[in-house]
């Protein structure tokens, strides 16, 4: 990799564009791309394209060469942002976070990967034994959170089916000594069913791929994945189990062995097992209690429910050990300081598939959280900066998707609002109702739409789709499904079942099933709710820290390697509001460096200036370097930094350096070889 970038290669921060245009930015993109160089700044954030083939840019020597730098001093990289996010972190003693965006497949879950990868080897210099461990289970965690949350969508291969933010707690040395992982709803639903050309969770073909023959037979598995209703829909029917119901309404499971499996591998008696297929307990008015008998159709419902449960609770389970594996060991911040903290933010990107239902309802809602602390947070520090700075503040128009936000989110009339109000009516709702009442309220909103609202528009089914305008693009929502994915319940019995359980890792995992069902009367929060909470928590803690951005655009939509459509990669542009960030970050100045760093670049350029000034100040100095090129008239002194309005200034003294570099290059060879 080259320390440095010619002009070939384009302008490696979008602030020293010529003009903000769409056609320009996406020029500059597009040269970059052709270069092999994914990444380019604007100002401190990061725009990385996904390149969807190995490039020479990772691993040991590159993260040697971006150890210790300035953002400015290396091509842009991902090692570069997770560099200045510890510095930062260090040198202020500030907690911060790299909040990484993009839609699915543009290349978050990776960049994350390289961020971490960075931090793990730049920390614990003197290899501090517990350091090293955090560090493994850091790294390591990765992959096996992958295995149960990951799976092949139609957009990407390696989807997150989950969203995640880790924490990496540092001591004042700097090195890690804990983490702790947070995630966020994972897509249950995939457990049962996915659409055609995807699969489920990666971590069943692993067991049927990995497991001993031994193995597979103590779990009574078969190696062909195609057995298995869950791993390949529509398939045959053993190990998988069904239902049957004679005339008289008797109803009872087509393959008694089964049971038999599903209580030796949860460790409950197997009669206890059939009845909790078979019936549920009602309590009847007081402390009563009665088993009232499933149809075909509920318990094949309340199996499906069990079915998806077990594997959620597994995969927090899963987190949860890892957290406590990471967990910040006997620190205590008397003896030891105040720990700080980087979180990495990797969650599922925005998408859009032929039929959307509650979970890309929730995923693209926490896009749509993300995007409004991007536009909060961008603006208000530039707005803080500036009037730090005594500079009257120049308002950049923006796309503000609040009003989408509110849409969703609102008490009472948003669309979660009236799904739990849907939910807590005990039955009677269906879906259909549910979707009349969206649009009862919301006729009148700019970004919500349904067949009823608008009935010439045949891409939407009446009485099943809503529309929203989401600020990456429109989505058309089936709502069939969304109560009872909202309503997320799960029949009591199978709780106790499992609390019950003989193996003390799963009896754990059901603490709610010691409840008796005369006690259960709260109604839980439902999954939409949770889920609103979660993200609001999330945004409230992102907005507490100090934030750096990666944005990541996805080339093209069908996975292949050094090809950018340009369509595909405008649209996300604007919709990433990439052009707003540069006029913003233009928008009094093009440019603002401290003292000290930018001397180092341009040092050169002016002979007061270089090797060494001698004139008091850095600042001094730089206002030496700029008279003698005739730019002093374009710069505002600030206490710490120099702020450049325009652009040209920036170009004007590059270009000055890029004509020196080979002559002062020819120098110092001159002088090593002696012939100076
Ligand atoms: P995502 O996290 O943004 O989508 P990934 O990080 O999983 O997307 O990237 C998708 C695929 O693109 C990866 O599996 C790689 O094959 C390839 N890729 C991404 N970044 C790079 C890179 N820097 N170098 C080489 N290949 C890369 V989602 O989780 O679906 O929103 O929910
Ligand atoms: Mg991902």
């Amino acid at each position: 990799m080259e320390d440095e970038e010619g002009p070939q290669c384009g302008k490696p921060d979008f602030v020293l564009l010529d003009q903000v245009t769409m056609e320009d930015f996406m020029e500059n993109l597009k040269l970059r791309f052709e270069k092999g160089r994914i990444y380019t700044y604007i100002g401190e954030v990061l725009v990385s394209v996904n390149p969807y083939q190995q490039l020479p840019l990772y691993g040991p020597e590159a993260i040697a060469r971006y150890q210790g730098r300035e953002l400015y001093e290396r091509p842009p990289h991902l090692y570069a942002v997770a560099n200045a996010a510890y510095r930062a972190m260090k040198r202020r003693s500030r907690d911060t976070c790299i909040v990484i965006s993009g839609e699915s497949g543009a290349g978050k879950t990776e960049a994350s990967k390289h961020i971490m990868q960075y931090i793990a080897a730049v920390t614990n210099p003197s290899q501090r034994a517990e350091v090293e461990r955090v560090k493994d289970v850091l790294l390591k965690s990765t992959c096996v959170l992958e295995a149960f949350g990951n799976a092949r969508t139609n957009r990407n291969h390696n989807s997150s089916r989950f969203g995640k933010y880790m924490d990496i707690n540092f001591d004042f040395k700097g090195d890690p000594v804990g983490g702790h992982i947070h995630s966020y709803l994972l897509e249950k639903s995939r457990v049962l069913k996915q659409h055609v050309g995807e699969r489920n969770f990666h971590a069943f073909y692993q067991v049927l791929r990995g497991c001993e023959d031994s193995e597979l037979r103590e779990l009574h598995l078969e190696r062909n994945p195609a057995l298995y209703n869950f791993t390949r829909q529509g398939a045959g029917l053993s190990g998988n189990i069904e239902f049957v119901e004679t005339e008289e309404g008797h109803l009872s499971v087509a393959e008694d062995r089964l049971v038999g499996h599903v209580a030796e591998l949860t460790a409950t008696p197997q009669e206890l097992v059939l009845r909790c297929l078979l019936a549920r307990t009602v309590a009847s008015g007081g402390r009563e209690v009665i088993q009232k008998g499933h149809t075909a159709a509920e318990a094949s419902y309340a199996r499906d429910a069990c079915a998806k449960a077990v594997y959620q609770r597994l995969f927090e389970w899963v987190v949860n050990r890892i957290n406590s594996v990471m967990e910040a060991r006997g620190r205590d911040p008397r003896r030891d300081g105040k720990d700080t903290v980087i979180g990495v933010l990797d969650i599922y990107g925005f998408e859009v598939f032929p039929v959307n239902s509650f979970e890309q309802f929730c995923i693209n809602y926490c896009n749509e959280k993300l995007q409004q602390l991007f536009i909060q947070l961008i603006l208000k520090q530039e707005q803080e900066e500036y009037e730090r700075e005594g500079i009257t503040w120049q308002t950049v128009e923006y796309f503000n998707n609040a009003t989408i936000v509110d849409l969703v989110e609102r008490p009472h009339r948003g669309i979660l609002a009236v799904l739990d109000e849907a939910c807590s009516t005990a039955g009677t709702i269906t879906d259909r109702v549910f979707l009349q009442t969206l649009d009862t309220h919301h006729r009148h909103h700019p970004h919500y739409t349904s067949r009823q609202l608008c009935p010439t528009d045949k891409t939407m089914e009446f009485g099943r789709d809503f529309r929203i305008k989401h600020y990456a693009g429109d989505v058309t929502y089936s709502v069939q499904g969304f109560i009872d994915k909202n309503r997320d319940a799960l029949f009591q019995d199978f709780k106790r079942l499992l609390y019950n359980s003989m193996d003390p890792t799963l009896r754990a995992m059901w603490p709610d099933g010691q409840q008796d069902i005369t006690e259960v009367t709260k109604r839980p929060l439902t999954a939409g709710t949770l889920f609103k909470n979660s993200m609001v928590a999330l945004v409230g803690n992102l907005a507490s820290k100090e934030p750096f951005y990666v944005r990541c655009i996805k080339p093209n939509e069908d996975k292949v390697a050094a090809r950018l459509d340009e369509g595909h990669c405008r649209h996300q542009v604007a919709y990433l509001g990439l052009l707003e960030n540069v006029r913003v970050r233009r928008a009094g100045f093009a440019s603002r460096q401290p003292y000290p760093r930018f001397l180092l670049r341009y040092k050169m350029t002016c002979e007061y200036t270089w090797p060494n000034h001698l004139l008091g100040s850095d600042r001094a100095a730089v206002s030496a370097l700029l008279e003698q090129h005739g730019l002093q008239g374009d710069v505002a002194f600030g206490h710490s930094k120099l702020f450049i309005r325009s652009p040209r200034t920036l170009v004007t003294l590059e270009q000055s350096r890029a004509r020196l570099i080979p002559i002062i290059v020819l120098l110092l060879q001159k002088a090593w070889r002696g012939t100076l």
